[in-house]
């Protein structure tokens, strides 16, 4: 049976996921993410790496200004909007990709999606702002939908499932039957596992393994394991710019496995990565 094809609308056209993988780049406006923390505190240079990405075949351009890294403090919501509202404008008069806007406040979407963001990405699956809800209803936003235990200034502290692939795919559901309630249809969701969201390596070892249990709940999945640190453990690599190899190998694996989009912050290796093993496949071949 051939892979589905799922079109999510956006201001842009229709974003197509499937059934060749894709790539979202990683753009993040903080001076403290885990891997790249100020590398783009100057939007002229936010916006050329945006615009090198889509370059270098980024599908979606994912913009974040509040880092999720674990034990993170949250910044204040006016600073996370200055730092997005100095970027966002331009990047959606200069890119041709959709953007999405890794945030959990329902007032930091509402407001860049007005100033042209086009899907929301929230980490905690519309959960901790009690308000998002009612702002995908209004904004008619695709959404991707992240699963996450806890919240990030905890959640690594003693992350705790009997099956860890089971009780990923219940929140889903229900977080897909909650958005519903409120009019949000499923349509427009995607949805992620969230490696490193409350997990021990065992744990994001066991969502890569049987990630294609998750291709039951008929949505698209995006996954992030970009430099994150179960690679670190894996390769004995304290510093995420050496995982970079590390990654590539989850992007050929993810990519056999059918998931739709990966979210990485070396676009150029991802694509390299995912076209040399397209042409290895049978299906690829021109
Ligand atoms: N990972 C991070 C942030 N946002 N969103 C989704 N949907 N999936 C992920 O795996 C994911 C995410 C963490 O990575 P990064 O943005 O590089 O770091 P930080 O949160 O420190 O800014």
């Amino acid at each position: 049976m051939s892979a589905p094809v799922f079109r999510l609308p956006t201001r842009r056209g229709p974003l197509e996921l499937g059934p060749e993988s894709q790539v979202a780049g990683i753009l993040n406006l903080t001076p403290d993410s885990f891997s790249d923390g100020g590398r783009h505190l100057d939007p002229e240079a936010a916006v050329a790496h945006a615009l090198a990405m889509e370059a270098a075949g980024a599908a979606l351009i994912d913009v974040g200004a509040c880092s999720t890294r674990p034990g993170a403090e949250a910044v204040p919501p006016a600073e996370e909007l200055r730092r997005l509202e100095a970027v966002v404008p331009v990047l959606a008069a200069r890119l041709r990709v959709p953007i999405s806007i890794d945030t959990w406040r329902a007032e930091v979407f509402r407001r860049c999606h007005e100033l042209g963001a086009d899907l929301l990405n929230d980490v905690s699956a519309a959960r901790l702002d009690p308000e998002m809800p009612a702002v995908l209803a209004a904004t008619g936003a695709p959404a991707i939908l992240m699963h996450m235990q806890g919240e990030p200034r905890t959640m690594q502290v003693a992350p705790r499932y009997d099956d860890v692939v089971a009780e990923i795919g219940a929140a889903f559901a229900q977080a897909l039957d909650r958005l519903a309630g409120f009019g949000v249809s499923c349509d427009r969701i995607v949805l992620d596992p969230g490696i490193g969201f409350g997990k021990t390596l065992e744990h994001n070892l066991a969502i890569l393994r049987r990630i294609e249990e998750f291709h039951a709940l008929g949505r698209p999945l995006m996954v992030g394991t970009s430099r994150k640190s179960f690679l670190g453990q894996l390769l004995d690599r304290p510093h995420p710019a050496d995982r970079d190899h590390g990654t590539l190998a989850t992007t050929v694996w993810l990519r056999s496995r059918g998931v739709q989009l990966l979210r990485v912050h070396d676009v150029r290796a991802a694509v390299d990565a995912l076209t040399v093993a397209r042409h290895l496949d049978n299906e690829g071949r021109s």
